[in-house]
């Protein structure tokens, strides 16, 4: 059982509520010319990226097809294990489909990567990739979003979906964890 409360494991705020729904707003502005014809499927990977998910899809102005994958790489860690399980695949079969992943952190790039060639093995008309955040210092892999919302500098951040070890998630903000809670 933990005795700290998560507010005081947070280092600071790098992105609060407001910033984070302003910078959703411009995504979904976006996504909404590109795919306004295109009745794409919306994928969701979770669990990390279901607060970003729901609210990107909110303000989506298309019809869309909203699927669900999990996979894992992290488990109770704060380094990727670089070996993505798939703990739950998606429902629908998305041959011809045109497909928009949604991802919250690219850290590593692992899961990423691994995800774009397990949807490509399935042959969809297109395929494209919105994520978050970003920590471009940290890839270990040729991988880049097509959408991106921040790019972060390389510290271990919670909250919006993002966890340490299953905790943080429901945090409303994304925030940075101070380093002495993981080492
Ligand atoms: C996290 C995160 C990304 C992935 C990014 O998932 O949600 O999917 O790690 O890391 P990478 O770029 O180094 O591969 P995690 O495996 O922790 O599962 P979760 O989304 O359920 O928290
Ligand atoms: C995965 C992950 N989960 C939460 N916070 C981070 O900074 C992360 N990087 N990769």
């Amino acid at each position: 059982m933990r005795i700290t409360t998560e507010q005081n494991d947070i280092d600071y705020v790098l992105y609060s509520e407001e910033r984070i729904r302003e910078r959703i707003k411009e995504i979904a502005a976006t996504l909404t010319e590109e795919y306004r014809d295109k009745n794409p499927v919306v994928v969701c990977i979770l669990k990390g990226a279901s607060f970003f998910y729901v609210d990107l899809c909110r303000l989506l102005r298309f019809p869309i097809f909203m699927d669900f994958i999990s996979v894992s790489s992290y488990g109770a860690s704060a380094q990727s294990s670089g070996v993505v399980r798939i703990v739950k695949d998606m429902d629908k079969n998305i041959t011809d489909r045109h497909v928009l992943i949604v991802e919250d952190i690219i850290d590593s790039g692992l899961t990423l990567k691994y995800l774009k060639e397990l949807f490509t093995s399935r042959r969809p008309a297109s395929i494209k990739t919105v994520c978050f955040l970003d920590k471009h210092e940290c890839h270990q892999c040729e991988v880049a979003a097509d959408y991106c919302g921040f790019s972060i500098p390389n510290r271990f951040v919670v909250g919006y979906g993002l966890d340490y070890s299953d905790f943080y998630r429901n945090l409303p903000y994304i925030g940075v964890l101070k380093p002495e809670v993981y080492a």
